[in-house]
Formats: structure tokens, C-alpha cells, sequence
């Protein structure tokens, strides 16, 4: 029988080069996938499509690899109540997509697990996030060993091409992690139900980042004024910082929509509506609007 020793550098050893368990594609771009470590050096966030970081919607999942250091995992992929990590024991961790920043970024909280170098913080003085419009990570990470670690802003970047909607085991379209978030099962919403019975169905309250289960709460739109001086109509929606509209308009109802101006736009950060200022046609003899709603960085 081997002595405990020599066991137990083996199986160090086996961690230490063994691949990780792969899942999905990873989202990270082929291009920008490098993170910046003063005592590590360069880290790799997407080593091969089948290993690397998976920036999610609620969490993340897959690996960095470090050259030096061996795989750092982003999470179990499998958070214990569906939607987001508890971190609060060694088998439920990861990091957390954990709302948004006054800038309208999303902030990336909770722990990584490095196998040679222990956790990996991602926390508020750092705050490490995403900028939902390019992807692209930004912000620092704090490791008790090797110190602070970079998300782009030096020569090389690092971005995320789409956020992953994590699992949808039942089959209807609305991430599962969405459906335990706001009902704590999977069955109360469907695809082709309306569970609040507001008219608007679980699906597309989804897509619009609404409450499926309160029937006040739809994309709409709130108040409409305009000033006939400055031809300038002011019009208040619904909104979600976690998604992105578009306001439309058009001279009757039958017409082709087209962009009042503004572009596609960010929801209010810290705010469950958004208000805009829009130029009226002073020659159109009505103006109709309208609002569109869209999941920032789809998955593919
Ligand atoms: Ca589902
Ligand atoms: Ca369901
Ligand atoms: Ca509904
Ligand atoms: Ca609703």
C-alpha cells in the first residue's frame, strides 16, 4: 500500500491537469477573451469553445485557464435554487449576473474557484460588469493570494458575445432560471399561458422583463404630452434596466413603423419606467408611437 503521502500528491497532481467538465459553448469572443493578473500574468477566458466562461443572464458557468495556475471554475452551472448561487457553501458557488449599475452596466458578484489558488472574489469595490450593449468586461477581481485581477482595460480585452439563458428543462422557451426566480417552479408559467391574465403572455412578459404574476405590470405605455411650440412630445413606458427599446412611430396605424429618433435604448437603471423626448412631424396630421422591447445580447 502506498504511503498517505504519495496518495494524496496524486491526486493533487490529477486536479491539478485535469480538464474540467465541459458544457456549453463558451460566450466569450474568439478575440477578447484575455484578463489581466499582475502575479499571473495573462488569463484565457475562452481556452476551447467547450471549456471556457459562459457569462449568463442570471449566472455564469464554464472556466478561465491561467498558464500558470491551472482552470479557475465560474461556477457549478447547477445554482442550488435555480436562479443565482448562494455562495454559502462549497458546493452551491459561482459567480452571479447581481442586477444593475447606475451606468445601466451588469454587475458580476460572487466567488470563482481556483483549484491552485483558492477563491476568486468578485465584489462591489472591484465591480466587476458588463456593458450590455459591446459585451465587453470591465472592472477587478480580488484573489487573497495573488491579488487583484484585471477585466480588460489594458492592451487586450475581454467580452462576451451573448449572456446564456442557463437551462430550459421544460421546454417553453422562458429560461427556468426566470421561471424560479419569480414563481419558484417551472409549471405556473408556459409558453402559451398568461398567468396574471394582463393580456400579455408569460412569454413575452419575459421578453420584456414584466412581473408574470402581477397584472399592473406590462410593457406599456404610461403617460403621453406634447407641446405644440416646440413640436417635442414627451412619452413615459414601462421599462427594465435588463432590457433595451425601441420607440416607434407612424402617421396612421396602418403604416410601416419606423424609429421616432432615438435609437435603441437602455431601461432607466434603478427605475421601472423611462422617459423620453421625441420630435413630432409638424406636417403629419397625427402621430401614432409605439414601444419595442428586446433582450440585450441574445443568445445565439
Ligand atoms: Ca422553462
Ligand atoms: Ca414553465
Ligand atoms: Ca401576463
Ligand atoms: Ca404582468
Amino acid at each position: 500500500m502506498k504511503p498517505l503521502s504519495t496518495l494524496l500528491f496524486s491526486l493533487v497532481l490529477f486536479a491539478a491537469f485535469s480538464l474540467p467538465v465541459a458544457s456549453a459553448q463558451s460566450s466569450v469572443d474568439t478575440a477578447e477573451k484575455w484578463i489581466w493578473s499582475g502575479n499571473l500574468g495573462w488569463i484565457d477566458a475562452r481556452p476551447s469553445a467547450a471549456h471556457g466562461a459562459i457569462i449568463g443572464r442570471f449566472y455564469c458557468r464554464g472556466n478561465l485557464w491561467v498558464p500558470n495556475a491551472g482552470w479557475v471554475s465560474l461556477g457549478t452551472g447547477n445554482p442550488a435554487n435555480g436562479y443565482a448561487y448562494s455562495n454559502a457553501t462549497g458546493t452551491d458557488f459561482g459567480v452571479n449576473f447581481a442586477g444593475y449599475n447606475l451606468d445601466g452596466t451588469g454587475r458580476l458578484r460572487g466567488l470563482a474557484w481556483a483549484a491552485n489558488f483558492g477563491w476568486i472574489v468578485f465584489e462591489d469595490q472591484g465591480n466587476p460588469r458588463i456593458n450590455l450593449s459591446t459585451g465587453a468586461l470591465s472592472g477587478h477581481v480580488w484573489s487573497a493570494n495573488t491579488g487583484w485581477i484585471t477585466l480588460g482595460g489594458f492592451s487586450l480585452s475581454v467580452a462576451t458575445n451573448f449572456l446564456d439563458n442557463g437551462l430550459d428543462t421544460d421546454g417553453d422557451s422562458i429560461p427556468d432560471a426566470w421561471e424560479r426566480l419569480m414563481t419558484g417552479n417551472l409549471t405556473t408559467l408556459g409558453a402559451n399561458n398568461d398567468a396574471d391574465g394582463d393580456g400579455v403572455s408569460d412569454y413575452d412578459e419575459w421578453l420584456a422583463g414584466t412581473d408574470p404574476t402581477d397584472p399592473n405590470d406590462r410593457l406599456r405605455i404610461v403617460s403621453f404630452a406634447w407641446n405644440a411650440a416646440t413640436e417635442i412630445a414627451t412619452i413615459k413606458f414601462t421599462s427594465n434596466p435588463g432590457r433595451l427599446y425601441l420607440v416607434e412611430t407612424s402617421s396612421t396605424l396602418a403604416a410601416p413603423w419606423v424609429d421616432a429618433g432615438l435609437g435603441w435604448l437602455p431601461g432607466a437603471a434603478s427605475s421601472t419606467t423611462t422617459t423620453r423626448m421625441v420630435d413630432i412631424d409638424p406636417d403629419a396630421l397625427r402621430d401614432f408611437f409605439r414601444v419595442r422591447v428586446a433582450l440585450p445580447l441574445p443568445p445565439p
